[in-house]
């Protein structure tokens, strides 16, 4: 039976490609998606791809993929990055590789973007790449996950 990757997208991130194309591109949550489900076939995985508003229901979704024994996690955590102990917490919790993305740079973006929670937990981190950066950390999850086989 194939593995599974979890791909968990935090707040706001519904509204890609519909608001600040300049900042976050033209595609939507729903190409993302598709982007994500092309690159794991590609290793031999299936996606569970998910996304919410709400800080608790990331957290059961963490916990949810270490229960199924998924191969690992993909997270956006958008504006909880900044400001989630309680996502660092379940992640810390979970035995699973965690790979945290951004769509764009937050290093060249405002201050308080400098500084994720996430990373602390995070085996890498992907941010500027746009969406692309998803099928990145795929590709990187799945080459860890075969070495560890
Ligand atoms: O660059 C990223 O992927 C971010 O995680 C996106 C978050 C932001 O808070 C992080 O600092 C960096 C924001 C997600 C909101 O996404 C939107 C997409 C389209 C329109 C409005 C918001």
């Amino acid at each position: 039976m194939p593995k599974t990757i979890y791909v968990l997208n935090g707040p706001n991130l519904n509204l890609l490609g519909t608001r600040e194309p300049e900042k976050y591109g033209r595609a939507t949550l729903k190409d993302v998606e598709k982007l994500c489900r092309a690159a794991a076939k590609r290793h031999g995985f299936d996606v569970v791809f998910r996304q919410s508003n709400h800080e608790g229901e990331l957290v059961d979704w963490i916990q949810e993929a270490n229960a199924k024994k998924a191969a690992g996690i993909v997270i956006n955590p958008a504006g909880y990055s900044h400001s989630s102990v309680a996502i660092l917490d379940a992640i810390l919790a979970v035995k699973l590789p965690v790979i945290e993305v951004h769509i764009t740079n937050i290093h060249s973006r405002e201050r308080f973007r400098h500084h994720s929670f996430i990373s602390w937990a995070a085996k890498a981190v992907i941010c500027g790449f746009g969406i692309e950066g998803y099928a990145l950390a795929i590709s990187g999850l799945a080459a860890t996950a075969k070495a560890r086989r």
